[in-house]
């Protein structure tokens, strides 16, 4: 595209989201239409309750958020859950993880648990463990910290995470 053609066709553009912006404040029942701000999210509260596997001392499970920024960017965001503490089997854990600011439950596109398993030394085998359900909440930023239900799965189990292969389960937002 040529330099003026360019220009052109964003000027054309502009025209028309200001015509669109013209239209819809004619259209708008009463003058104070606009609707209020989407509540951004402080925090995701991640509870995951364990199966008759254990997550094994020195093994991992850390939770990852993707995300579309400010700019339009899909970028991710991650926190390592267990500390390298063991979930003992049938456990419930329940942990916070923050998000970047300025997040709305519009921006959310996907949540992944991904599992590293640890040995703490080389004549142990590779833990497996096995995720028995997952809830995932959006804790808002209001007065009453308000929690909304972003995703939510169960099984018996809902996924077994294995020192090789299967080291990630993850949903669409
Ligand atoms: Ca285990």
């Amino acid at each position: 595209m040529k330099r003026t053609n360019r220009r052109r066709w964003l000027r054309s553009i502009l025209a028309l989201s200001t015509g669109l912006a013209v239209a819809t404040a004619a259209g708008a029942p009463t003058a104070s239409a606009d609707p209020p701000p989407a509540p951004t999210i402080t925090a995701l509260r991640i509870v995951i309750q364990t199966g008759d596997d254990d997550l094994r001392t020195d093994s991992s499970a850390v939770a990852r958020l993707w995300f579309v920024d400010a700019s339009g960017r899909r970028r991710n965001a991650g926190m390592d859950l267990n500390g390298r503490q063991a979930w003992g089997n049938w456990s419930t854990n329940t942990r916070d993880m923050p998000v970047p600011p300025g997040l709305t439950l519009a921006d959310l596109d996907r949540f992944e648990i991904e599992f590293t398993s640890g040995q703490p030394d080389v004549f142990h085998t590779g833990d497996n463990w096995n995720m028995q359900s997952i809830e995932v909440y959006a804790v808002l930023d209001d007065d009453e910290g308000t929690t909304v239900l972003v995703t939510s799965d169960a099984g018996d189990p809902l996924h077994r995470f294995q020192s090789d292969r299967e080291r990630l389960w993850f949903q669409d937002l």
